[in-house]
């Protein structure tokens, strides 16, 4: 074939036309969503039942996916500015933002790297070789997680600390292949890194997305702040000063959690002298051996208060709801739609303890979106950010308060109004704690998929981050090829995090408006919309129009604000920032003397 002929055939096709972008789309979301419910249906037994033959499973599924959203993306590219209807438009832009991989062995290779890491997280365990030739005692996360939350020997905390961080290095290199990959596959779309395509997901560039990062953390920094230095002051009294220093970081396996994210576990260090709730949901839940369906009936139930239906039966069937003996499982929780129509389930190592009694109404706030907006087109069946998807459920818990655990039967009698501060400061803990983790995970990875970062680096710049932004050190020195973030579940199975940062705004801008739909007008935090139609109408309303619409519409939809804002999380804990700040005046005062 000649030069010429060749440019000839590449010759552009002529203008498609409206019509064959909506047949385009029809056809191709009908072809997705069969692959999809085929990727979730490998990626479950992946994740359910961890063997050589189900990560090859996952990943085939995985695979055969990606190769059709490759191609639509592609295909979708040709009816770039054509004027199309505002829902024809949207689903060509969401088509595109996605990894293409030219070459199918990068693609293949790329899809059994990331069942591969997931596989290896969720069978990881830190073992200790006995002297006496016995068998090794090994413990799994979920073990070394019990350790960090209730004891208080500190080199009984290290040793659980450093003993998980030690597992992530063997799956280091398979990350930093699976990185090249993934910046291969956003590259051949069009963004600079996968970094960017992720931050391009929010319905503004990428570049404005990471400067609200920035802004909203600035509005919140205060109140972490003080949280920061009054925890400082309690585990200087509890660990004394030579672990906990007056000035700089804390060491970070003090926290009461494997990446000290989440500080619920101090509560009983850090509660007020006076003002402090003296309920334990945990030693309720514990003594009535409250098992893993009735947690999640309570869940459910709350839900159904709202208005919302009844979870199927398959859900009881068909969801992983304890940790199995005989077997190995991710046993980080999560939520799967299996398909479009209610095959819905969720995975998690349910225990009876306050915690995970908020995490299963987490998941259910999944699954009701998954409901939801099953009725909308495959590329609509979506949350309207990921941030949103995060955020339902722990609005729904937001409602969990004294006056509602007495509804429940969960409670005697609801404490009186001062203990305020102490409810507050039990929330804060994961609430505000949080905040400074969240942004930096994945400020830690725009680095490194920008290339930024480079492998022989990940662990100073890790800390470097979490120095910075939460005040916190690594428990002894960096180790090398020590790879500490992917200790973390989320980067060992490449699951953004920026959405738990906004999730965070949201779900009190989401209460506040709630609770304003229900008539309410007292402190947010007695608040409670069990039981409210209203409230669950407006919700419903929201969850219902799923990704179809820029999310800026949804937010407006439940509260009639169109910004994430901070604001509605410092109005909650405004009482508990006054109170912190007068207690870290006294121990400043102390000090000086
Ligand atoms: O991963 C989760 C959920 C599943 S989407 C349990 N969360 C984050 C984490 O555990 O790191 C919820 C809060 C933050
Ligand atoms: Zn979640």
């Amino acid at each position: 074939m000649t030069a010429a002929s060749v440019t000839a055939l590449a010759a552009p096709a002529k203008k498609p036309t409206v019509a064959e972008a909506e047949r385009f789309l029809a056809d191709t979301e009908e072809r997705l969503n069969k692959l999809n419910n085929e990727q979730a249906r490998g990626a479950w037994v992946g994740s359910n039942f961890i063997t050589d033959d189900t990560e090859a499973i996952a990943s085939y599924f995985a695979e055969r996916y990606l190769t059709a959203s490759g191609e639509a993306a592609i295909g979708a590219r040709r009816f770039n500015g054509l004027k199309l209807p505002a829902e024809a438009a949207r689903k060509l832009m969401l088509l595109q933002q996605t990894l293409v991989f030219a070459d199918p062995k990068e693609r293949e290779q790329y899809a059994q790297l990331q069942a591969a890491m997931n596989g290896a997280y969720g069978k990881a365990k830190y073992c200790v070789k006995k002297d006496d030739g016995t068998a090794d005692a090994c413990m799994a996360l979920g073990e070394m997680e019990k350790v960090l939350a209730n004891s208080r020997e500190e080199p009984k905390l290290k040793e659980m600390w450093l003993g998980w961080h030690a597992q992530s290095p063997s799956y280091k290199n398979k990350y930093t292949e699976y990185i090249a990959l993934s910046n291969k596959g956003a590259k051949q779309m069009g963004f600079a890194d996968t970094g960017a395509m992720w931050r391009a997901q929010y319905d503004m560039p990428p570049e404005a997305f990471a400067a609200e990062m920035e802004r909203l953390w600035q509005q919140v920094k205060p109140l972490y702040e003080s949280l920061h230095t009054y925890t400082r002051h309690k585990l200087r009294e509890t660990y004394g000063p030579d672990v906990v220093p007056l000035t700089g970081p804390i060491p970070s396996h003090l926290f009461g959690n494997m990446w000290s994210q989440s500080w619920d576990n101090l509560y009983p260090i850090l509660k007020p002298k006076t003002g402090a709730s003296a309920y334990d949901l945990t030693k309720v839940l514990e003594d009535r051996k409250t098992d893993a369906t009735q947690m999640t009936r309570y869940a459910e139930r709350f839900y159904t208060s709202l208005g919302m239906q009844k979870l199927p039966a398959t859900f009881w069937e068909r969801s992983l709801l304890t940790k199995p003996r005989d077997r190995d499982v991710v046993c980080h929780a999560s939520a799967w739609p299996l398909n479009e129509q209610d095959d819905v389930r969720i995975k998690m190592c349910i225990t009876p303890t306050a915690e995970d009694f908020t995490v299963i109404h987490h998941e259910l706030g999944h699954v009701y979106y998954f409901l939801a907006y099953n009725k909308q087109p495959f590329l609509f069946r979506n949350g309207a950010n990921d941030g949103f998807h995060e955020a339902i459920g722990d609005t729904v818990a937001l409602s969990i308060t004294p006056d509602y655990l007495k509804k429940a039967g969960l409670m005697e009698q609801a404490p009186e109004a001062d203990a305020d501060v102490g409810d507050l400061l039990k929330r804060a803990l994961s609430k505000v704690a949080i905040l400074p983790f969240a942004y930096s995970v994945d400020k830690w990875r725009w680095d490194v998929y920008a290339g930024k970062t480079k492998p022989d680096d990940y662990d100073k710049t890790w800390w470097q981050l979490r120095e910075q932004y939460m005040g916190m050190k690594r428990p002894a020195a960096m180790v090398a090829g020590g790879f500490d973030a992917g200790a973390k579940y989320h980067v060992a199975a490449d699951v953004p995090y920026a959405r738990y940062f906004l999730a965070d705004m949201l779900q009190f801008q989401f209460h506040r408006a709630l609770c304003r739909e229900a008539g309410y007008t007292g402190p947010l935090n007695r608040c409670s919309v069990y039981d409210n139609a209203k409230a669950g109408a407006k919700l419903q309303q929201m969850l219902a129009m799923g990704a179809s619409k820029p999310w800026p519409e949804a937010l407006k939809a439940i509260s009639g604000e169109d910004k994430i804002d901070g604001g509605a999380l410092l109005e909650y804990f405004a009482p508990l920032k006054t109170w912190l700040d007068q207690q870290n005046a006294a121990f400043a005062a102390a000090q000086k003397q």
